[in-house]
């Protein structure tokens, strides 16, 4: 039986889709409702699939969420495979999804998939337009269809794909996007991710940054998105490896004063209250999840440095006061400010209510071709200018080098 999707990458408004050995047409963005069978442990993958021996004997389980990635990649471009999957199965494993074999998290599998030899033009581009988006989403969907067809125990009714290219962005800034397969304007939730890793970014070639990215850009792909429910950015309320300030790792206190980035990655634990950037208030500060503060794991927020010209990074202790507005006291009564920094450019609203999300309670198993195209909610875009960006995060990292300190000297 063959479930293999056959899509016409070209700008084809409808796709074949073969499924449980029935073929049908299928317009993209109009998704036919199809009911799945039954799926015991709601991993998005059929018990019919999780049932049979090959799949058993890869590891997986009909009572237990899995979660399947086959990468391909260039020559050159390969990652650190054993590395990535024992960190990135670590971050899974510990998530607070129930199980119906009474264990916690979800199983990661990575499945190493071709090398491609190395082609720094083809696989390139300049994520600035829509048409430069669509040339290389054509094209990573053709590679994509073309791996699911060359390899019989990659099914694409259960596997993410994704696909190490050389660069996204002339900069080479641009780190990963996530992509849906059966909508060129999807991704969130999706069932693609496209890798950039370009050697010439600083730390490109560290596994920490390469399982951070990684672990994003599938989070876009189970529905997650930079705030939360929404993609307001920079959220000190919102623990999660989606928000821009923690791609690289959360934060650990080291010292009263002290605090070093660490190779710890998670999508958010919990719903933290919402923060009102109109009525802050000092003394309240940030509450977070008990567990991460038993561990050591503080906030991050941005205030500007000695010369008033940059911002930087500080850390703060949840449950503690907070010095939101950075004037080096902790206000009495509320204060109004913008704790993200954001809209300076664009003029948007810049006091707003910041909500937190728990990602976990939230995550969707099956987008894109997932447990069969259609299956989930039609897909959105991740907005370009808030992926994961090397140049960037690598700012970012200067700023922690040897440690961030707090920004108020009173505590
Ligand atoms: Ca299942
Ligand atoms: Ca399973
Ligand atoms: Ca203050
Ligand atoms: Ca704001
Ligand atoms: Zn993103």
């Amino acid at each position: 039986m063959s479930k293999y999707r056959l899509l016409g990458v070209f700008g084809a408004l409808s796709a074949l889709l073969a499924f449980g050995g029935v073929a049908i047409a299928r317009p993209i963005g109009n998704p036919a409702a199809i009911s799945i069978a039954a799926d015991t442990d709601g991993d998005g993958i059929s018990d019919a699939i999780e049932k049979k021996g090959p799949y058993k004997a890869a590891g997986g389980n009909f009572k237990h969420k899995d979660l399947w990635v086959e990468c391909d990649y260039m020559k050159g471009r390969q990652l650190n495979w054993n590395k990535m999957q024992s960190d990135m199965a670590k971050s899974y494993a510990r998530g607070p999804v129930t199980n119906p074999d009474g264990k916690k998290g979800i199983k990661f599998h990575l499945v190493v998939g071709e090398q491609l030899k190395l082609d720094k033009t083809a696989w390139a581009g300049n994520l600035e337009t829509n048409a430069e988006f669509e040339n290389l989403y054509n094209k990573v969907m053709q590679r994509r269809q073309l791996s699911f067809v060359n390899d019989p125990d990659i099914d694409s009714s259960y596997f993410h794909y994704c696909l190490v290219v050389h660069t996204m962005t002339t900069n080479g800034g641009l780190l990963g996007i996530s992509m849906d397969s059966t909508n060129i304007n999807g991704g969130i939730p999706g069932d693609t991710v496209a890798l950039a890793f370009n050697p010439a970014i600083p730390d490109n070639d560290k596994t920490w940054r390469r399982a951070g990215t990684m672990m994003h850009e599938l989070g876009h792909n189970l529905g997650l998105k930079h705030g939360g429910f929404d993609h307001v950015n920079n959220k000190l309320n919102y623990l999660s490896i989606m928000d821009y300030l923690l791609t690289d790792g959360f934060f650990k206190k080291v010292s009263d004063t002290r605090a070093e980035q660490q190779e710890y990655w998670d999508y958010s634990i919990s719903k933290q209250k919402d923060l009102n950037e109109k009525k802050l208030n000092e003394n309240n500060g940030v509450d977070a999840a008990p567990s991460l503060v038993a561990k050591g794991f503080v906030g991050i927020q941005r205030c500007p440095d000695s010369t008033g010209q940059f911002l930087q990074l500080f850390f703060f202790e949840y449950n503690k006061p907070v010095n939101f507005n950075c004037n080096d006291k902790f206000d009495a009564g509320t204060i109004k400010f913008n704790i993200n920094w954001d809209g300076n450019s664009t003029g948007g609203d810049l006091y707003s209510v910041h909500k937190s999300e728990n990602n976990w309670a939230n995550i969707v198993f099956d987008g894109g071709a997932i447990a069969g195209a259609g299956a989930s909610a039609p897909s959105e875009k991740a907005p370009w200018e808030g992926e994961p960006d090397g140049l960037k995060l690598n700012e970012l990292r200067k700023q922690s080098a040897g440690g961030l300190r707090r920004f108020d000297a009173h505590r």
